[in-house]
């Protein structure tokens, strides 16, 4: 995928200060310190787009960017970590509840999974709710790089069981590496430029 630009467009606190629909939008979703902004930093090629940090909780609000004019990613904050605060907990549903409800410009949301831990029930519960409300999901199993091959295997195929889906639909990803970009970036505008 070529990448002619990638710009910071807004910073969400509150459902309501939601940017209007306008381009298609795919958002990335996922545990706290999984990886999610290391994710979108590897596919747009860029080191400092997206706020990483190894201290969970980094990213609080709900952060658009704009690829190639042509399409949003958007940056969800985490969920599950014990050790952030209460009220950051607390704040969180109403904020990621708010966006996927009703968002019609939404195209799909990547799940991005630790490829060595078990579903959290954070995980079960965000998956359940997309396919409530039908929002395509691709999911991704990332930091592929702390596992060797036999380990990686064996994780994918008892996530996949554990989800119920074909192990290979499963997307092996590193952002470490840029393991398994190409094959995300397929995806992805397969749904942005699905009707
Ligand atoms: N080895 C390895 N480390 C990774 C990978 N992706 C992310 N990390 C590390 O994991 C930590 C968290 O990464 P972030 O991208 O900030 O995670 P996040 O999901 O955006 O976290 P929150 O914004 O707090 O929800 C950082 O220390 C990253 O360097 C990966 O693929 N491999
Ligand atoms: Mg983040």
């Amino acid at each position: 995928m070529k990448i002619s630009s990638s710009e910071y467009v807004k910073s969400v606190f509150n459902p309501a200060d939601l940017p209007r629909e306008s381009l298609p939008e795919i958002a990335f979703a996922g545990r706290s310190n999984v990886g999610k902004s290391s994710l979108i930093n590897s596919l747009v090629k860029q080191r400092k787009l997206a706020r990483t940090s190894s201290d969970p909780g980094k990213t609080r609000s709900i952060i658009f960017y704009r690829i190639n004019n042509e399409f949003l990613f958007v940056d969800l904050p985490g969920y599950g970590y014990a050790r952030v605060s209460r009220e950051l907990r607390e704040a969180w549903r109403p904020l990621v509840e708010g966006y996927f409800r009703n968002r019609k410009s939404l195209r799909a949301a990547v799940v991005i999974l630790d490829i060595r831990r078990e579903l959290s029930s954070g995980d079960r519960d965000l998956l359940d709710w997309l396919k409530t409300l039908k929002i395509s999901t691709v999911i991704v199993l990332t930091k592929v790089d702390k596992l060797s091959r036999n380990q990686r295997e064996k994780q994918q195929k008892l996530i996949g069981e554990s989800l119920g889906v074909e192990k290979e639909s499963l997307i092996l990803f590193s952002g470490l590496t840029g393991e398994g970009r190409d094959r995300l970036w397929k995806r992805i505008m397969g749904e942005i430029r699905a009707i």
